[in-house]
């Protein structure tokens, strides 16, 4: 990697991220049932039917864990904190899921990390699914009580916070094309869930604003969305596929309305008078956060509406099959601070990849994590070049980890992880960003 800390502007803040399900281990701690244990119980759900009950065992790793992001020279650690652990039914406080994130907090503070916190990364308690879960409009007062039990423990030591990791995986991966729990094909729950979990975020966010708390953001995942052909039915399909997966969000976060193209199918599902919601949705926030990995290739299908599908493309892939296209990512900081955001900061939550990284005499060599992160880097130093507001740049993940239905075979980690031993190995790449990121 070429970069070095001194590349980019004062105070520009890197970090590395991760998330409870994934990481922790849902069995300890009194955490209860949330929807992946379930999902993953339910054959061909989840690779290997693998789930998250032990994950890589941060719960009681966490220390040695934080030692890695201190050592590695990052600024911010971006973590998650699990509803089903702090409230196993949905709605009871669990002592000690407060005591484990009071603690891990501390231990950030302690080594001179940043903590920004996420207050949902689809850990479902299993008692609020079976209320409906994101179809029921009243999931958004009970994540906003959620909120304010986590938050009044927490929250006086947060740097930032953010309500929901990728709403559009909440919403369509998860209740129209049914890949993530609950695994849901269905539009009008889609419609619902679409809307409900922006009136979460936005109920989430007046709850922390009335605790005093600063420095609140939104998370979105964005695609870049080109056609698969010069045709006219291709462009359509691709600006479809824009407004479903990116427009929605930020057009219902930043302006109060959804694109028209999108309510052209999930209209007549909407719940009643769901414009009302919109004053509630749009309670401003301080940044907006971009999780950015590629980029897609769209058609027609011919099928019923959204009637498009993914073509293959010819760029360099991962081996998740996503193709590396850093120009999205610069598309999308411009692009969003242009059309929706303006002068607030930005800042690139998640970017990496999962590459078939294996421990060689005790090393792990993964030179296209490297390469990856260099040429997203120049995307960000472009933008920023261009006066756009980026603040930071934060990689997935500091360590390989329960990668949802993809089980354990897809390895995002900058440290390698035995999932026999638990034991952790930094790769070439983690130590690159150490020596490069020294202040
Ligand atoms: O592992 C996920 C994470 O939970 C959310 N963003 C994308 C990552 C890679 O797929």
């Amino acid at each position: 990697m070429l970069f070095t800390r001194k590349d980019f502007p004062e105070g520009f803040d890197f970090g590395v991220a991760t998330s409870s399900y994934q990481i922790e281990g849902s069995r300890f701690g009194g955490a209860g049932r949330c929807q992946w244990d379930d999902f993953a119980a339910t054959p061909g759900n989840t690779k290997n039917a693998e789930n998250g009950s032990i994950a890589v065992d941060h719960y009681h790793r966490y220390e040695s864990d934080l030692d890695l992001v201190a050592a590695g020279n990052f600024d911010c650690y971006r973590f998650s904190t699990s509803w089903a652990r702090v409230m196993p039914d949905g709605f009871t406080v669990n002592p000690e899921g407060l005591d484990f994130y009071d603690r891990l907090t501390d231990a950030m503070l302690a080594r001179g990390i940043k903590p920004c916190a996420t207050l949902y990364h689809w850990e479902l308690p299993v008692p609020i699914l079976d209320r409906g879960g994101w179809r029921n409009r009243d999931i958004a007062d009970w994540f906003a009580e959620y909120t304010h039990a986590i938050m009044s423990r927490i929250g006086d030591r947060m740097f930032s916070v953010a309500p929901i990791n990728e709403p559009w995986c909440v919403a369509w991966l998860s209740h129209f094309l049914g890949y993530h729990a609950p695994g849901l094909k269905d539009i009008r729950a889609t419609a619902r869930a679409m809307h409900h979990v922006l009136l979460a975020h936005g109920r989430a966010i007046q709850t922390m604003r009335d605790l005093g708390m600063t420095n609140l953001g939104a998370v979105f995942n964005f695609e870049w969305a080109d056609p698969a052909d010069h045709s006219p039915e291709a462009a359509e399909k691709a600006a479809l596929y824009d407004g479903i997966y990116n427009r929605w969000f930020l057009g219902g976060v930043f302006r109060g309305e959804y694109p028209a193209n999108v309510l052209e199918g999930l209209g007549p599902h909407m719940p009643d008078r769901w414009q009302d919601d919109f004053p509630t949705i749009t309670t401003p926030v301080d940044w907006c956060g971009l999780n950015y990995y590629t980029r897609k290739l769209i058609g027609p299908d011919g099928g019923a509406w959204p009637g498009l599908k993914e073509v293959e493309g010819p760029l360099e892939k991962t081996l998740m099959g996503w193709e590396i296209y850093p120009e999205g990512l610069y598309n999308f900081l411009t692009r969003t601070a242009r059309e929706y955001t303006g002068t607030l900061p930005l800042i690139v939550t998640e970017n990496g990849l999962a590459s078939p990284d294996v421990i060689e005499n005790g090393t792990v060599d993964d030179p296209q994590r490297s390469a990856y992160i260099e040429k997203h880097l120049q995307s960000v130093r472009r933008a920023i070049a261009e006066g756009i507001p980026v603040k930071g740049y934060y990689l997935w993940s500091l360590m390989d980890n329960y990668e949802w239905a993809c089980g354990y075979e897809q390895r995002f980690g900058l440290v390698h992880v035995d999932f026999d031993t638990l034991e952790r190995t930094p790769k070439a790449s983690y130590h690159q960003l150490a020596q490069n990121l020294r202040r």
